[in-house]
């Protein structure tokens, strides 16, 4: 697999590099990293993303760089960067197929391997991944390609804390940091920069937090009237609920979110023994034991009346 992959790297001239729709720190920061060293190497390398970057990412070098992929001209050499299944590469699919040959690198478990080369390998992010391959091409890493490389592993491994974290991650994060990028730096903007509109909401919705059994159960919201009063958007709301499942009395967790046609989106959180997937499923939403989501079609007070009996119950049954 990564012996194909560099061979299919050393065969090529040009390449186009998809970043995942809703792009991550770890689609880009690996799309960036590889074409860097692509360029540095004598070849061409265009990125495209069915999305725009996300404004916390645009310090990466090359990252204003990206484009849509109606922008891009048709290559040869198409390579998918973190994408778990083809649809992850949105508008960039039509590039994929008129390819002559396609290279995937991931590493998602649930990945199939939808590439002619697939370069597909349990790890803790792309990064990873793309570190064994510029190591199989001799291509060295330079600060630029460290920089992209460091945001791609810590973004996905919740700064090195998840459980996808191993022994093999910080063997290529090693040799990341010999390339002496600016780490305090690079990790300042990555996890220590909030917007202000973001404490504002979070504030808000931390205040008007509503706790009952004996403060473990916890439920809270905001409308479209709140975002407005911060100047906050949708992906502001991002990390509240975790906030809330992080006190220490809090066994379970419901965030609701009001969007803009009106639904509500909730984020539900268990902790050790409160189960909250059955409750994500009740509402056809989904997800994990402790972190599970839905939608409700009602108005808010009805939804919030509604989540806290719903997490009530599913915290008394562990009480018993
Ligand atoms: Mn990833």
């Amino acid at each position: 697999m990564l012996k194909e992959a560099a061979d299919f790297i050393r065969r090529h001239q040009e390449f186009i590099l998809i970043s995942h729709i809703s792009p991550d720190g770890d689609t880009l920061g690996s799309s960036l990293a590889l074409s860097i060293a692509l360029k540095n190497a004598g070849k061409k390398a265009e990125i495209v993303c069915g999305d725009p970057v996300p404004d916390l990412y645009l310090f990466l070098p090359g990252a204003s760089s990206v484009r849509k992929p109606s922008e891009a001209e048709a290559s040869d050499a198409v390579i998918t960067v973190d994408c778990a299944a083809l649809s992850r590469a949105g508008d960039g699919q039509m590039l994929f197929e008129s390819a002559k040959e396609t290279l995937c690198i991931d590493h998602h478990r649930t990945n199939a391997g939808f590439a002619d080369v697939n370069f597909v390998r349990r790890a803790s992010s792309a990064g990873e991944l793309i570190v064994k391959l510029l190591n199989e091409l001799g291509y060295p890493m330079n600060r630029e390609i460290g920089i992209c490389l460091y945001a791609a592993i810590s973004t996905d491994t919740g700064n090195f804390a998840y459980s996808g974290t191993t022994p093999d991650t910080f063997r290529a994060m090693a040799e990341i940091v010999e390339t002496g990028f600016d780490l305090p730096e690079a990790n300042r903007i990555l996890f220590r920069t909030v917007p202000l509109r973001k404490v504002r909401l979070t504030s808000l919705v931390l205040e008007r937090m509503q706790l009952s059994r004996n403060n473990a159960v916890a439920v809270s919201y905001a409308d479209q009237k709140d975002f407005a009063a911060c100047g906050a958007r949708g992906e502001d709301s991002e990390g509240i609920i975790d906030a809330m499942r992080d006190i220490d009395t809090v066994a379970a967790a419901a965030f609701l979110r009001e969007c803009e046609d009106g639904s509500i989106r909730v984020s539900l959180r268990g902790k050790s023994h409160v189960d909250v997937s059955g409750i994500a499923s009740a509402f056809d939403g989904g997800g994990h034991r402790l972190a599970a989501g839905c939608t409700l079609y009602m108005e808010m007070p009805e939804a919030v009346r509604v989540m806290t009996e719903a997490l009530q119950a599913a915290y008394d049954g562990t009480e018993t």
